[in-house]
């Protein structure tokens, strides 16, 4: 509605009196303003809607991250049983195809590694690079690199090394070597490599030791539990 002023009077009295006249509505702009209100009416409607499908995707979205975790826990799961087995196998695999003593069984490599990744290559196996401890042992590992090479000469690595400290040869679970082999010969004996050569591997033809570069690759000799 709108409210027009149409004039004053005055009175004898001297009052004076604003005189209003209220027309009737505009009929267009009632209609523009009824279709405002429509529209006004649709837009709402449609954030509703709109809610409801942010609030259902959300939803969705939260029941999709239940999911995922629950998948990735049985995936962690599902690999730590998968590398358990590696290992079991590798352990079998150790024993049945290599060279066993009363206690332990020895398996030669033939693939070319530096120390450490031969072992890494020997744990994911269920074992570690071969730890001779005492003549026996010594004697079966010996024999068994002559028969796997012979009559050539490939030196192979085991799991000895000085590297904690110079001359301080230790096995790779910690524990210090205590009987050693050695190569010595009038023009060389070992082990001749001070700082630079700090990890042991032996020769096939003889079984004796010598002291390398840990990062010169050559064939490997891993050790597992009878
Ligand atoms: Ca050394």
């Amino acid at each position: 509605m709108t409210l027009i002023s149409l004039g004053f009077q005055i009175l004898k009295n001297g009052n004076c009196f604003l005189l209003f006249f209220i027309l009737p509505p505009d009929a267009q702009a009632v209609s523009r303003l009824n279709s405002l209100e429509a529209a006004v009416h649709r837009l709402n409607v449609q954030f509703y809607h709109m809610d409801v499908r942010v609030s259902q995707f959300s939803q969705g979205l939260a029941e999709l991250k239940g999911g995922l975790a629950e998948a990735s826990e049985s995936l962690v799961s599902l690999n730590e049983v998968a590398i358990r087995n590696q290992k079991e196998l590798g352990r079998i695999d150790g024993c049945l195809r290599g060279r066993r003593t009363q206690t332990k069984c020895f398996l030669i490599f033939k693939h070319f590694e530096a120390y450490d990744a031969a072992q890494k290559l020997c744990e994911a196996r269920g074992g570690h690079l071969a730890m001779p401890v005492d003549d026996t042992e010594l004697t079966v590992l010996r024999r068994y690199l002559y028969d796997a090479f012979q009559p050539y000469n490939w030196p192979s690595w085991v799991g000895i090394n000085d590297r904690r400290s110079e001359g301080l040869w230790l096995f790779e679970n910690g524990q210090r070597v205590s009987v050693f082999d050695w190569y010595q010969d009038h023009l060389v004996t070992q082990p001749n490599g001070g700082i630079r050569e700090n990890c042991v591997s032996l020769s096939s033809d003889d079984g004796k030791w010598w002291d390398n570069d840990c990062e010169r690759r050559m064939y490997y000799i891993c050790e597992y539990r009878l």
